[in-house]
């Protein structure tokens, strides 16, 4: 490729103009820094595509560094003028001030649990004997960096609970660093694993060691782009170096083949799944580990349908599967005698979407998706039903981990008005009770959340979620964020958010549909938004705003639409087709350049989702939405402001700098196109606490700016509310 010489501005002041007075509503345009263009194009089935932004996919040339530089000071500069801007983030700082707890799982009689204090960075793993006893501190990452960019990316507890293996990630990235915790003493062994990713770790009952998967070592200076292909299955025997850690499968013939491995309750087995990128079949392979010698065998050899090790009665394996049963079922396969005719079915499938199985006292424990929200089912191991879990609301739950003897286990359950609460269940008398509740500023009962069902452009029936104070009046004068995902089977259950309570506190709407793509009814509904129907996702959201401003919500003046990663994509597509339709567009971290998505890092894995390229029907399906590619010169597009982070390589944030100088450039009109890059963060997970809240203090911001939300003060933003009640 020739590659020419961006003409950057470098080290000029930016020309901006911004507002007259602080308080001002309307802004003149504002100026952004120029960016070059290049003669570059690519022939795609015939097709020349233009790429006149390709210089920006080099985050380590001058000249990208330069132009981020320039676009976050334009960026910061209009942020800052936002009058609202400061006390949007001390509300928002001050509902985020709550303890937050996590599930609690037990391992050898001993407990662990997660909890955040409230604000701190990254919450801290807590350990205590019992529980009543007091938890002892085993692992808290916010004493590993000062600004909290350090987080705990996984963790595997040896059989006895005396050893605990965890993944550290730095600034947000994939890219995982695993060590081993003395559980005792709080010390780290020597042990150091580096170049995990996409993996966990599972220890044999021995507990001298682990499995764990990883890559090779990438360059140093491209391992947040490179593509990672060839995974390989590893055992780590404690007190090795690494280099003598014990190749357990590869494949150099499938480069795309990556390894999970997980060693059965019974520490009899090793589970090897293999996954193809995000396709969600698999196959299914392992290895007898009582006989250092045994063979791999491979048990599911057909990518076909998806199968989920549940656990093992000898060599009767369960699983939970799509196979001819798109909403899941689950089945017992002996591996003595393997053939499919000899398959059981347990738990047959349901009209509800089967999620996840789990197995405690002795019984399958089954959740399931009911027009999104949670469902939790109870049947014995002949797969009779036993009964269904009475539920605090119509939320999601999670948790209900433990081993096969457990008749005690813990579930979390939350919604969008309800902070995630913790309950202890008794397995055997199928009785709930609260165990940690957290005193959020705020009273639920202002605020209510409804479900409707509205139709598609070709007529499906799509569940949306709408939260907003009581007695809304249906003036269609409502701010209303409309948030969406929509692909790789990722399903959109109710969640609690601090932030959003701000933002329902400003008058505003909040609405998630349940699109397309998504998992909430099985994989049927996953493939009618994938590959050559994607388009289906983007009219899926496109009627949700048409149907929130038919039903009196709000109108395109008021409406913003916000998504994250595939979400993005979904913002992006939806803003280029209809730009009249929203005032607001809050890309983040978005796939936007659907030509090249494949050439990084982990992106060929989402072909199974997406199609390629490089399929000549797939190509055309691909370049017809592709937000990049599909912004017309001369357009008034909504506000947009699109964020990103250098850390991210999940998806590289060159599609966001494409996207931002190629809309800059079309775009025509009064309102900001901005783009915010985050530094030391990634794709999310893992981000600590404070750039949670300056980047969503940021966003609403911009919204109570460009939607000209005029009454933002109703609320006294410094008086909370008294702490609510305990709920049943
Ligand atoms: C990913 O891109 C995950 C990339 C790595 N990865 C797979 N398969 C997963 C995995 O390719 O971690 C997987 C995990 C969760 C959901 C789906 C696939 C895997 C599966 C089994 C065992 C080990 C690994 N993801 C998508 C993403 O981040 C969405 C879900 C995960 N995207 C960014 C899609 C487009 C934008």
């Amino acid at each position: 490729m020739e590659k020419q010489c961006p003409l950057i501005l470098q080290g000029q002041s930016v020309p901006l103009t911004l507002f007259n007075s602080p308080m001002a509503q309307t802004a003149r345009p504002l100026t952004y820094p120029p960016t070059a263009t290049q003669d570059h194009s690519d022939t795609y089935h015939g097709v020349v595509v233009p790429d006149p932004y390709r210089w920006l996919e080099d985050p380590h040339s001058e000249e990208v560094q330069a132009w981020i530089e320039a676009q976050n000071q334009v960026t910061f500069a209009y942020l800052n003028e936002i009058p609202i801007r400061d006390q949007l983030k001390q509300r928002i700082t001050q509902l985020w001030n709550y303890e937050k707890f996590g599930t609690p799982f037990k391992k050898a009689n001993r407990y662990f649990y997660f909890k955040n204090d409230g604000l701190q960075n990254q919450s801290v793993l807590y350990t205590l004997p019992s529980l009543d006893a007091e938890p002892r501190v085993l692992l808290d990452p916010n004493t590993l960096s000062a600004d909290g960019t350090i987080a705990l990316a996984g963790l595997a507890l040896s059989e006895d609970a005396r050893l605990m293996a965890y993944g550290l990630s730095t600034a947000g990235s994939d890219w995982q660093d695993w060590k081993v915790r003395d559980v005792e003493t709080g010390e780290d062994l020597p042990d150091q694993l580096q170049w995990v990713k996409f993996s966990g770790a599972s220890w044999t009952h021995d507990h001298q060691g682990f499995f764990y998967s990883r890559y090779d070592e990438p360059n140093e200076q491209t391992k947040l782009e490179e593509v990672n292909y060839y995974q390989k299955l590893y055992y780590h025997r404690l007190g090795t170096p690494q280099s003598e850690d014990q190749l357990i499968y590869e494949r150099p013939d499938q480069k795309e083949w990556g390894f999970s491995g997980f060693v059965s309750e019974d520490g009899r087995y090793l589970i090897i799944s293999v996954w193809l990128g995000t396709d969600s079949r698999n196959l299914v392979f392992y290895k007898d580990l009582a006989n250092p010698d045994s063979p791999v065998v491979e048990l599911i050899p057909e990518f076909e349908a998806s199968y989920s090790f549940i656990d093992n009665d000898g060599t009767t394996f369960w699983f939970q599967t799509d196979l001819e049963a798109p909403r899941g079922r689950v089945i017992a396969i002996d591996v003595s005698q393997p053939e499919r005719g000899n398959w059981q079915e347990l738990i047959p499938e349901a009209a509800e979407t089967l999620e996840g199985v789990g197995l405690l006292n002795h019984q399958f424990v089954a959740s399931y998706l009911k027009d999104a929200h949670t469902q939790v089912k109870i049947f014995d191991l002949n797969g009779t039903f036993v009964r269904e879990v009475a539920l605090p609301g119509v939320g999601s739950v999670g948790g209900f981990g433990g081993k096969r003897e457990d008749t005690e286990t813990f579930y979390s359950f939350t919604s969008f008005t309800t902070p995630t609460t913790i309950y202890r269940y008794d397995m055997v008398t199928g009785e709930s009770t609260l165990f940690r509740q957290p005193q959020v500023a705020f009273d639920p009962a202002e605020f209510e959340t409804q479900q409707v069902f509205y139709r598609s452009k070709d007529g499906t029936q799509i569940p949306m979620f709408i939260t907003h104070r009581k007695g809304l009046t249906l003036d269609g004068n409502n701010p209303t964020l409309l948030y969406g995902y929509g692909g790789f089977n990722v399903s959109l259950t109710p969640s609690f958010s601090p932030s959003n309570v701000v933002w329902m506190e400003l008058g505003g709407v909040y609405a998630v549909p349940n699109l397309r793509g998504g998992g909430e009814y099985g994989e049927e509904w996953h493939q009618a938004g994938m590959k050559l129907k994607k388009q289906n996702v983007f009219d899926d959201f496109i009627a949700a705003a048409e149907w929130l401003i038919a039903n009196g919500y709000t109108s395109p003046q008021k409406l913003a639409i916000s998504g994250s990663s595939n979400g993005g994509l979904l913002v992006g597509a939806c803003m280029t087709q209809r730009p009249d339709l929203f005032a607001a567009a809050l890309p983040a971290v978005g796939v936007m350049d659907m030509l090249r998505f494949h050439k990084f890092t982990i992106g060929w894995a989402w072909c199974s989702e997406y199609g390629s390229p490089e399929d000549a029907e797939e190509f055309a399906a691909l370049y017809a939405y592709s937000p990049l590619h599909n912004l017309k010169p001369g357009t008034a597009y909504p506000a947009t402001l699109i964020t990103t982070a250098d850390h991210d390589d999940r998806v590289v944030p060159a599609h966001s700098f494409k996207f931002a100088a190629a809309l800059q450039a079309a775009h025509q009109g009064d309102s900001p196109v901005l783009i915010r890059i985050e530094t030391k963060a990634g794709h999310g997970a893992g981000k600590p606490t404070t750039k949670l809240i300056d980047e969503v203090s940021d966003r609403f911001a911009f919204l109570v700016r460009v939607l000209n939300i005029d009454a933002p003060l109703n609320q006294p933003m410094n008086e909370p509310n008294e702490p609510r009640e305990s709920q049943g």
